[in-house]
């Protein structure tokens, strides 16, 4: 390796791990990637739940190349551009009815930031600011921002950071292989976890409390599903108490369930939805709020003249990431994409379960094109299994991704049944060769 990797400090990485033998890839198109040496690498993770159409997808190419001669930026408080105001109008095509607002971001970390602050002001500005409490889920992951840690529920996130936002609270997560391991699709176990949520209104009080986030599927902490009438039972106790349901749909937006988004698949609205990812298919930065009518028109009683939301980036609906995701609309509509999941989601099923005997396997969860696969952890080792299985997919040919012992699947949702064959192939060579 010619080139010096000392300057870069990389983001969630085993940084000395990664330099003592580096991965790099260079080049993307479709399902693939590929690095520097031109060797070919799936990718069974559209990116980092992400590339959901696939790389280098022509029509979003296009669309950024030329936005950027067009024009580069445009200042987006005081003034707006065309693409801001056409993308707004496509996505509440898109979103469940009543989700008709939408507050651009650049990420995931800044939608939760985003949709915490116009929970907490909606109550204010409806004379109810009192209601300053958040409430989110152990295990729950919202991106890295302090809000975000502060309402999520992964240790290693947290610990390192000190005291986090006050006021902050967390139901129990859902997760229960015992009585629901290798469930295929929503397991039956657990609605009535979202009880808990009433545990908090009885010690805090529902009127201290603004809002309630979750990921209706949640990833990065393993891929857990809502047990069957879960949401249904959390909304309906948020309605009983006035509070605020926001769906984090980072990664389950735009097409991952095989739906739109996790909301329409469930038939459940939240009353906010942050959404990141999908949206531009990784290309450019950028995120969104989802915000219902009703919340949006609370902030708009003052005089006329004065900002209503005091909030917003130098980059919110920057003009190549409205771009990018207009060329990623297209071609999302194009090929059926955002629905193309639930065709392929009983194959991927199947596929998936079919390595429930290998070695050290203990749980299988799937839905859409999403697949989780739970190792036994080495005795005193945690994440050292699964992250030895990921490194021999990447000499073999197939990039997976690992969060604890539990290898994630998320493919890009234009997957052919010869990917699934390949993804599962190596994998469970990879699995028979894991010690
Ligand atoms: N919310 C959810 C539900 C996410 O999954 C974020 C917020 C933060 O998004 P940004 O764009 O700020 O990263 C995410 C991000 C993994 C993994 O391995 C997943 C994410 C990020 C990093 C790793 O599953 N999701």
């Amino acid at each position: 390796m010619s080139q010096n990797l000392d300057a870069y400090w990389m983001p969630f990485t085993a940084n000395r791990q990664f330099k003592q033998s580096p991965r790099l890839i260079s080049r993307a198109e479709g399902m693939y990637f590929w690095t520097p040496e031109n060797r070919q690498v799936l990718d069974s993770i559209a990116g980092l739940w992400c590339v959901n159409a696939g790389h280098a997808r022509p029509k979003i190419v296009e669309a950024i190349r030329q936005q950027a001669s067009e024009m580069d930026f445009a200042p987006p408080f005081n003034m707006g551009h065309p693409k801001q105001f056409e993308l707004a109008e496509r996505l509440v095509q898109l979103t469940p009815p009543g989700l008709n607002k939408v507050f651009y971001t650049n990420s995931g970390s800044e939608s939760v930031e985003t949709a915490l602050k116009m929970a907490i002001a909606y109550h204010r500005a409806r004379g109810e600011g009192q209601r300053t409490r958040l409430i989110g889920r152990e295990r729950g992951y919202h991106g890295v921002n302090f809000g975000g840690i502060s309402v999520g529920g992964m240790v290693a996130n947290r610990k390192m950071f000190g005291s986090l936002l006050a006021g902050v609270d967390h139901i129990r997560h859902t997760h229960d292989p015992a009585r629901n391991a290798f469930s295929k699709g929503q397991p039956e176990h657990g609605a009535e976890l979202a009880d808990d949520l009433e545990r908090l209104v009885a010690l805090h009080d529902a009127s201290t409390i603004a809002a309630v986030i979750v990921e209706p599927v949640a990833g990065s902490t393993g891929v857990l599903l809502p047990p069957k009438g879960y949401l249904e039972r959390l909304r309906a106790i948020c309605d009983k108490h006035g509070i605020l349901l926001i769906f984090d749909e980072v990664i389950t937006g735009f097409g991952r369930l095989g739906a739109p988004f996790a909301a329409t698949h469930f038939g459940v609205t939240p009353d906010l939805m942050t959404v990141a990812k999908g949206l531009t298919n990784g290309c450019v930065p950028m995120g969104a709020v989802f915000a219902s009518q009703k919340i949006h028109d609370t902030f708009m009683n003052g005089p006329d003249h004065v900002i209503e939301f005091f909030h917003g980036y130098t980059y919110s609906g920057h003009p190549l990431a409205c771009a990018a995701a207009l060329g990623t609309l297209d071609t999302y509509a194009d090929e059926g994409l955002l629905t193309r999941g639930a065709t392929m989601a009983a194959t991927f099923e199947a596929a998936v379960h079919s390595l429930k005997d290998m070695p050290h396997v203990v749980d299988i969860r799937n839905i859409g094109l999403v697949g989780g696969i739970e190792l036994e952890p080495i005795a005193g080792e945690p994440g050292k299994r699964a992250f030895s299985v990921f490194l021999d997919c990447w000499e073999k040919g197939l990039l997976i991704r690992t969060t604890g012992d539990t290898i994630a699947l998320s493919p890009p949702l234009i997957i052919e049944n010869k990917h699934i064959d390949q993804i599962i192939g190596t994998l469970s060579d990879a699995l028979k060769r894991a010690s």
